[in-house]
C-alpha cells in the first residue's frame, strides 16, 4: 500500500517593490526624531539612542507594548546627565504616580515623558540648547525599581 502525498502546498509569492531608501531633508529631520519601547518584563528595547548634533530638537516616543496598567508596570523615559541617574531615580519614586515619579522643578532631568502603560503612547518635545555634542547622557525609567534594568545611553552628536 502507497502512502498518497498530498503536495497540495501553495506558495503564494507576493512581489513586494524593493525597499526605497529615500534621502530627502524630511529625513534628515526624522534623526531627531526616536522612539522607544517598554515592555511588562521591565525592559526597553534599546540600550542606546542616538541623534546627530545638528538636531535644534529632539522627539522620543515612549511606547509601552505590554498589558499591565501603569500603576503596576508604568515606564516613562526621562533623560539626565549619567552621573545624576541614581539621584533622579531616587527622588522620582519619592514623587509618585502621580508626578510621573518625576520630582517636580529637578534641575537634574533634561527632558522625560509621562508614565505610560501597557498599550500607551508618550512623546516629548525639548530643545538641544543645553546639551553637549558628546557629553555624557543617559535615560532612565524612574518607575520605582526600574531603573536597574531600564537605562541606556543617549548619544548627541
Ligand atoms: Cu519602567
Amino acid at each position: 500500500m502507497k502512502p498518497i502525498r498530498n503536495t497540495t502546498a501553495a506558495l503564494i509569492l507576493l512581489a513586494s517593490p524593493a525597499s526605497l531608501l529615500l534621502c530627502t531633508p524630511a529625513a534628515a529631520a526624522d534623526a531627531c526624531k526616536v522612539e522607544i519601547t517598554g515592555n511588562d518584563s521591565m525592559q526597553y528595547d534599546k540600550k542606546e539612542l542616538d541623534v546627530p548634533a545638528s538636531c535644534k530638537e529632539v522627539t522620543v516616543t515612549l511606547h509601552h507594548s505590554g498589558k499591565l496598567p501603569a500603576a503596576a508596570m508604568g515606564h516613562n523615559w526621562v533623560l539626565v546627565n549619567t552621573p545624576d541617574l541614581s539621584a533622579v531615580a531616587t527622588a522620582g519614586m519619592g514623587a509618585g504616580l502621580a508626578s510621573d515619579y518625576v520630582q517636580p522643578g529637578d534641575k537634574r532631568v533634561l527632558a522625560h515623558t509621562k508614565i505610560v502603560g501597557g498599550g500607551q503612547t508618550a512623546s516629548v518635545t525639548f530643545s538641544t540648547a543645553g546639551l553637549k555634542p558628546g557629553g555624557a547622557y543617559s535615560y532612565l525609567c524612574t518607575f520605582p525599581g526600574h531603573n536597574a534594568l531600564m537605562r541606556g545611553k543617549f548619544k548627541f552628536g
